[in-house]
């Protein structure tokens, strides 16, 4: 593992491990754009703590975060990309999806990533050309028809404008497949595609923060990561709809014509 990813995975445990303290009866939280979409205060510490320890060592690195650091992607080589906790309504509600989600673009492209749940003590990793793991067994996405997969899907709850084309796509995905889930953390929803327990993810409307180290993840472990008219995200500010999966599992979804 090389000094990058060593201290990217570092930082998500320490970071992860904070989380398991908190009492989701005693959080201070507050609405952003609407009481679907709140922060935390361990949102804001756990950001601070990542970009403080990245830095020291990667002085250099441009930063994208989701609280409050969002409004351009510095012209860079290397870019870290972080979402504090990944899943923040399943934080304050107390249920065990979420993560720490901390992503590196290396011009402008994926090249690592760790996304940590620190509830389930599971820790995906992944760096360009060396594979992707879970707590450090390698993964791959499944080689299973959608037939014989569970899919995973978000519902948009910041862009209520997605949710015919969201309930749409569920209901045109659901007799393709064995069963759906929809978990809450877009981050671990696109793991679970990459470790093969899920075939097939999708969502109308994410940031950038959202996917970006759950996609390197996924790329090193044999996925593919579109939008939904089927072209290669480009890993911009501006939200765009995700669909993760297989060559296989993408074209059963029937979701790109
Ligand atoms: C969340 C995603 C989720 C999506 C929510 C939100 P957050 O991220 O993980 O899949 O449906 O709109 O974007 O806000 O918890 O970091």
């Amino acid at each position: 593992m090389s000094g990058l990813l060593s201290l990217m995975t570092d930082i998500a445990r320490s970071c992860g491990e904070k989380m398991k303290k908190y009492d989701p009866h005693a959080l201070n939280t507050r609405e952003k754009t609407s009481s679907r979409d709140v922060v935390t205060e361990y949102d804001t510490a756990i950001q601070g703590e990542i970009i403080n320890r990245l830095l020291v060592k990667y002085p250099a690195a441009g930063v994208v975060a989701e609280e409050g650091l969002a409004s351009a992607i510095p012209y860079r080589e290397l870019v870290f990309v972080i979402d504090p906790i990944d899943g923040t309504m399943n934080f304050v509600k107390g249920f065990s999806q979420s993560c720490v989600s901390i992503g590196c673009l290396k011009q402008g492209a994926p090249y690592a990533g760790v996304v940590y749940n620190p509830f389930t003590e599971e820790i995906f990793t992944a760096e360009r050309g060396c594979g992707a793991f879970l707590n450090s067994r390698p993964i791959h996405v499944t080689d299973s028809p959608l037939s014989d997969t569970v899919v995973v899907f978000g519902t948009a709850p910041y862009n209520s404008e997605c949710n015919d084309e969201t309930f749409s796509k569920l209901r045109s995905v659901y007799p393709r497949c064995l069963d759906v889930r929809r978990m809450g953390s877009a981050a671990l929803d696109i793991c679970s595609v990459a470790c093969g327990r899920a075939g097939l993810y999708f969502e109308a409307k994410l940031s950038l923060w959202d996917y970006t180290a759950a996609a390197a993840i996924l790329l090193e472990a044999g996925g593919r990561l579109l939008d939904f008219e089927g072209r290669p995200i480009p890993f911009r500010l501006e939200k765009t709809p995700i669909i993760a999966g297989s060559e296989q599992t993408i074209l059963d979804s029937g979701f790109i014509d």
